[in-house]
């Protein structure tokens, strides 16, 4: 790194000091915390942005948003240059960087890393790095920071996108690099189903009061074929009491929903609009029957398996199949054990890995066709390119010999998945346009899509513990290693129930140890998962010391 640069960087971040007394660590998709505390960070990952950018000679995507946080939080997100999250390999560094405690040693760390990582500043490509917030009030003074961040490296720029949802910022960047085209909507592909049980057309979609309810709210007028009536999309106070996380944890009506809405199709998105489920209120109660990631999972899974059934199928014997495609669906531990047994019943190879998109995603990437889902609605579909070449090669063929049959329809099908699902990452309002347009296939209301299977009942709990890092754990967050002992305690405990199953692990967005709970009722789950918060409480909590 040369004189002039170090000095540029000496004196931009000598104006970002690093908060006293505070450790960040990049956690399930970047850092978090409070707001105010969040200025060096952004700051720093701006310059991290721009240094990715030169080695990839791509353009590199930062988001400044807390997601499913409370309001007063922010935080920063990366896309690298598919639009996926940033590098694994980087996040020790990024790690690094966001806790060097003055500017002397940032510039230090940084001028070690750009020798190991072989980037070359000195007539190097341009960086281009694209700047998104969500409707945070700290979200403009952060895009500042992260700016003069990007801009401390000579020759970079930064594009500020304004008010985006997350996915819509990691799309952006996926367009720019592989020039693709945009997203074509659905509906138009797939010949109207049986529509005599579908019940109720209209779908009611709770906003979280963030950016995701805003842009569909603008959206809706575009899309003819649905009705949709958006709710808590700015007046009140984000993901309070509204929202997917909220919805899918507590099991509740968001905010706006009443007993009116009973039986009504509703969903739910987050606060960056990369989570989404599915619920309907309960007449006369508070509470919803919850259609959460996992059945997402299933109806996507099923409608997938029909078509390569059909693509495979012994129909007129016109298609080329000379390419068996590869179909698998990524899960974590959160999800519900009944939807894992009817995955494995539908007949698709189920994988398990630990929380965050990120580690699912790549799993994802090793099939033709992976869907992935967390049980609280963060997931997609992705396709491999060789498959996407043969469903186009075929198209072109079974246009002039079988135009409009059942294969060609499914080719048709799976083309237009392909196109409307968001690859880049999750994301709720092309997730949603899809559900629609399957159950609009299908002729399904929300009810038929809820009997799939029955959820075992299931409890999450969050334990504030002095260290959350003192928790350690294997085999995809299933078994903990540390504290030593803990595991055998949980396992006493969730023997107690039939069908139970209870895990710990760290959260990596909030300061909180998460405890996951399902058994046979809901009262076992809940008294499973308050037996092992008391536990966690025993090793980890402020008690402890
Ligand atoms: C992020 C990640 C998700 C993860 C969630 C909660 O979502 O992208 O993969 O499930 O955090 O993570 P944790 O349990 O570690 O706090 P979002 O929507 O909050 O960005």
């Amino acid at each position: 790194m040369n004189q002039q640069q170090q000095s540029i960087l000496l004196k931009s971040s000598s104006r970002f000091p690093l908060p006293p007394g505070v450790k960040f660590s990049y956690g399930t998709s970047g850092f978090r915390a409070e707001a105010s505390l969040l200025e060096s960070t952004v700051f720093r990952v701006g310059i991290l942005a721009a240094l990715r950018s030169i080695q990839t000679g791509s353009v590199i995507g930062l988001m400044i948003t807390a997601s499913h946080n409370e309001v007063s939080d922010n935080g920063i997100k990366v896309a690298d240059p598919s639009g996926g999250m940033l590098t694994q390999r980087w996040e020790p560094f990024a790690d690094a960087f966001a806790n060097a405690p003055n500017h002397h040693s940032l510039v230090q760390l940084l001028d070690d890393f750009v020798k190991k990582e072989n980037i070359t500043l000195e007539g190097a490509p341009a960086a281009e790095v694209l700047l998104g917030r969500d409707t945070r009030p700290s979200g403009m003074s952060l895009v500042e920071a992260a700016k003069q961040g990007i801009l401390s490296i000579i020759g970079a720029s930064a594009t500020d996108m304004g008010v985006v949802t997350t996915p819509q910022l990691h799309w952006m960047v996926r367009v720019k690099n592989k020039g693709i085209e945009a997203s074509e909507c659905l509906l138009g592909y797939i010949p109207q189903g049986n529509s005599n049980n579908y019940m109720n057309d209209k779908l009611i979609v709770d906003g979280a009061d963030g950016v995701g309810g805003q842009k569909l709210e603008k959206l809706k007028s575009r899309l003819s074929y649905l009705t949709i009536d958006v709710r808590n999309y700015g007046d009140g106070v984000l993901n309070e009491g509204v929202g997917a996380d909220y919805v899918q944890k507590e099991k509740v009506v968001p905010r706006g929903f009443g007993p009116a809405d009973a039986g009504i199709r509703c969903a739910s998105l987050d606060g960056d609009a990369d989570r989404l489920v599915y619920f309907s209120v309960v007449p006369n109660s508070n509470k919803i029957d919850l259609v959460d990631g996992d059945k997402i999972l299933s109806l996507f899974a099923l409608f997938i398996k029909e078509q390569l059934g059909i693509l495979y199928g012994p129909e007129d014997g016109k298609l080329n199949k000379s390419y068996q495609a590869s179909l698998g669906v990524v899960q974590t531990a959160y999800a519900n054990g009944a939807s894992t047994d009817y995955l494995k019943q539908l007949g698709v190879e189920v994988v398990l890995t630990p929380t965050g998109v990120k580690y699912m995603h790549e799993k994802a990437a090793e099939f033709d066709i992976g869907i992935y889902f967390e049980a609280n609605g963060h997931g997609t579909i992705l396709f491999s390119n060789n498959f996407l070449s043969w469903l186009e090669i075929r198209n072109n063929e079974l246009l002039s010999i079988s135009k409009g049959s059942n294969q060609h329809n499914a080719v048709l099908r799976l083309l237009a998945v392909s196109k409307l699902i968001n690859q880049a990452v999750g994301d709720t309002l092309s997730g949603l346009l899809l559900v629609e347009a399957i159950l609009q296939h299908l002729g399904w209301s929300i009810h038929k899509w809820n009997e799939l299977y029955q959820d075992l009942p299931s409890r999450q709990l969050k334990v504030k513990v002095v260290d959350r890092t003192a928790v350690v754990t294997e085999n995809a967050e299933t078994v903990v290693v540390r504290p030593v002992g803990i595991q055998e305690s949980i396992d006493a405990e969730t023997a107690k129930y039939p069908r139970g199953r209870c895990f710990i692990r760290p959260s990596g967005t909030e300061d909180v140890v998460r405890v996951y709970a399902e058994a046979l009722t809901q009262e076992a789950a809940d008294n499973l998962a308050h037996s092992v918060v008391m536990l966690v409480d025993k090793y980890l909590g402020f008690s402890s010391r």
